[in-house]
């Protein structure tokens, strides 16, 4: 890619600019030395699952069709999908373990750093999970709420509990198919059992436990995960928080939190703000004290609970420590670049890795134990304050913006109705009189193939250009951050008359953040009640709702696309970073087929204009279903017609 166009952002384009003067590598380059990346992976159509292979299909019909153990292109494409599925949901469902693991141990007082902050939520899960909660304490409920959800991980009988929150008419779509998920990890395990050499060998029901998989992601673990890191943390409230590579500040001690469980991050932000800490730093020259800031999508976690500072997203990470102030980067799982290590070494960041699942070599490792938490992360702070005075150049870019964020299915509803009517009844409304044509998910990664944030911000503009409500999470939403669409005084400005009206009245922007890729189920959720509420049809798949990820890289975004799939909504990636084309029938099934068994669908595009356009087609024809979109006839009067009025 064209070095002065690897991002639309001025901040990293800068960035990447003095890495390339200091002569070290980034993500791009890194690339660019992969180029030209192979045929057939992008296609999918090679496979090494065993020895007999590795093995792969002639696209061009020239050479072998089959594998040496006669497995067809269908078959290897749709393993390879399956599986891509199946370690998406690992990643988001042993997050969501992590979690309840630690929810049980502050339950039994195990863990005497966290506490729980949202009890109204508790009691509310412990409800929908039919625990007692009569005459308990709090600690005694959420030791159950906390089995019941790690027993969802691993039970040996019975379907995931939290279908039951999606519509009825979609549960029994589900039942009808066979594909209501059963234990998360069960579903992970056939995966791979599935797809390994010698056993399922048609594509169509490799696919559909790719849907079984996802749905134990999406209407499991994930969600799981997102309801008890609220009753955890406390719940996300819309509030302010700034984003970009801005937020780093020379004159403090600056923390990085990278990756994705908030145990972590939570624990170092409450560290930071230690006032003996803050002394040592101001001490050791840092007169501003210690600035934390997030990468990734702990960092949309903390920023809406905490309005804790965002520095950038994916792309961002090595981006961060090359401005030469990163005086420490926490990391934990998922997302995490092994190729920190050579910038960090350029630039005097000092790593830690935190969990025992992730390691790496030349980093540093100190394992966050619940035990003993705060001790632990003030360790990690002290450090950071010692690395101060191992400063040597700064390029620390200027640009950033404000940012909303802090909407969860919950959060929406209090806004649009007031705390004590809490509703969705307004959205509904204003969607069924036009005003908003309906809603729009924009998700995931940011991906070196394509201009840095550019299709994210791009296609959200275009939306909310068109009336269309954008929501979004992960690394889309830190891409909308920064350009300023998460500003209501700013991004009201780019939005068409109708969405503009009704964002202007709840005080709201056009494009509400809902936190990190674990939260996209948040969404699901929240279109749940959407339907609940009434007026918009029965099920998920007669919302006018559509979703995209035009920038994706990890297999969790796969996972993702395929549980809003298998829930009704239509789902937007690009074509070039979809490496499943190698199957025409496959790919069938994924755009057309899908549709008939469970209303949402696939479709490829990498232009964001087009995208956009695609989406609102969809939204539009869903809105004719739902017979929302006849206007009443309004007849235009000439002048003379007038005059004869008039008479
Ligand atoms: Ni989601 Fe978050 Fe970003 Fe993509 Fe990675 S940080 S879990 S996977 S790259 S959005
Ligand atoms: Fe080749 Fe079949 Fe083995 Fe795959 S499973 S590597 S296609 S022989």
């Amino acid at each position: 890619m064209d070095k002065k166009k690897r991002s639309s952002d001025k901040a990293a384009q800068d960035v990447i600019d003095q890495m390339t003067r200091d002569n070290q590598t980034n993500t791009w380059d890194r690339l660019d030395a992969q180029e030209p990346q192979c045929g057939f992976g992008k296609l999918g159509i090679c496979c090494r699952i065993c020895t007999m292979g590795p093995c792969r299909i002639d696209p061009y019909g020239n050479g072998p069709q089959v594998g040496v153990c006669g497995a067809d292109a269908d078959t290897i494409v749709a393993r390879n999908y399956l599986r891509a599925v199946a370690a998406g949901t690992s990643a988001h469902s042993d997050h969501g373990r992590t979690v309840a693991e630690v929810f049980i141990a502050t339950a039994k007082g195990l863990a005497p750093d966290y506490s729980f902050k949202d009890r109204s939520k508790l009691l509310r899960l412990a409800e929908e999970l039919e625990v007692k909660t009569e005459g308990r304490s709090d600690a005694d409920i959420a030791l159950d709420v906390g089995t019941v959800v790690l027993n969802e991980f691993g039970k040996s009988t019975g379907k995931q509990l939290m279908v039951k929150r999606a519509p009825k008419p979609r549960q029994q779509l589900w039942e009808k198919h066979d594909v209501t998920p059963r234990a998360i990890d069960r579903e992970v395990v056939e995966a791979l059992h599935r797809s390994t050499m010698g056993v399922d060998q048609d594509y169509l029901s490799l696919l559909k436990h790719a849907t079984r998989t996802a749905l134990a992601d999406g209407w499991g673990g994930a969600m799981l995960a997102s309801d008890l890191q609220d009753i955890l943390f406390g719940s996300p409230m819309p509030g302010k928080g700034e984003v970009n590579l801005g937020v780093l500040k020379k004159d403090a001690v600056n923390i990085i939190v990278h990756g994705h469980e908030p145990i972590l991050s939570e624990m170092i932000v409450e560290a930071a703000y230690d006032p003996e800490l803050q002394k040592k730093a101001v001490k050791a020259g840092a007169a501003a004290g210690i600035n934390v800031a997030g990468v990734c999508c702990t960092a949309n976690e903390l920023l809406s609970r905490h309005g804790i500072s965002i520095a950038g997203n994916f792309l961002c990470q090595e981006l961060a420590i090359a401005t030469g102030v990163v005086d420490m980067m926490a990391l934990d799982v998922q997302c995490v670049m092994q190729g920190l290590v050579d910038v960090a070494a350029c630039y005097h960041t000092k790593l830690f890795t935190t969990t025992d699942k992730s390691s790496i070599p030349g980093v540093e490792h100190v394992p966050m134990e619940e035990a003993h938490a705060l001790d632990t992360a003030k360790k990690l702070v002290e450090k950071a304050i010692d690395n101060f005075a191992n400063r040597s150049a700064v390029n620390l870019p200027e640009e950033k913006e404000t940012a909303v964020t802090g909407f969860t299915n919950d959060s929406i509803k209090y806004i649009l109705g007031g705390k004590f009517r809490a509703s969705y009844r307004p959205l509904n409304d204003n969607i069924m009189n036009g005003k908003i044509r309906g809603i729009a998910a924009i998700v995931g990664c940011s991906n070196p193939k394509v201009e840095f944030d550019f299709t994210h911000t791009t296609l959200a503009r275009e939306l909310i250009k068109r009336n269309v409500l954008v929501l979004t999470t992960g690394c889309a939403t830190i891409a909308c951050g920064k350009q300023a669409l998460l500003d209501p005084s700013k991004a009201l400005a780019w939005a068409g008359e109708g969405l503009r009206e009704v964002c202007e009245a709840v005080g709201i922007a056009p494009v509400l953040a809902c936190g990190s890729c674990v939260d996209n189920t948040r969404m699901l959720v929240a279109g749940s009640e959407i339907v609940a509420e009434g007026g918009l049809g029965q099920d998920l798949s007669e919302l006018p709702l559509a979703g995209a990820c035009l920038e994706s890289i990890t297999e969790k975004a796969l996972a993702i696309g395929q549980y809003f799939v298998a829930s009704g909504a239509l789902v937007v990636f690009a074509k070039e970073l979809f490496p499943y084309l190698g199957s025409e029938k496959v790919m069938d099934y994924l755009v057309n087929g899908i549709e008939k068994d469970f209303g949402g669908k696939w479709a490829l595009e990498s232009d964001p204009v087009k995208a956009a356009e695609m989406m609102l087609e969809h939204i539009e024809g869903k809105r004719d279903a739902l017979g929302i979109n006849e206007e009443t006839e309004r007849k235009l009067y000439s002048m003379e017609e007038r005059r004869d009025l008039a008479v």
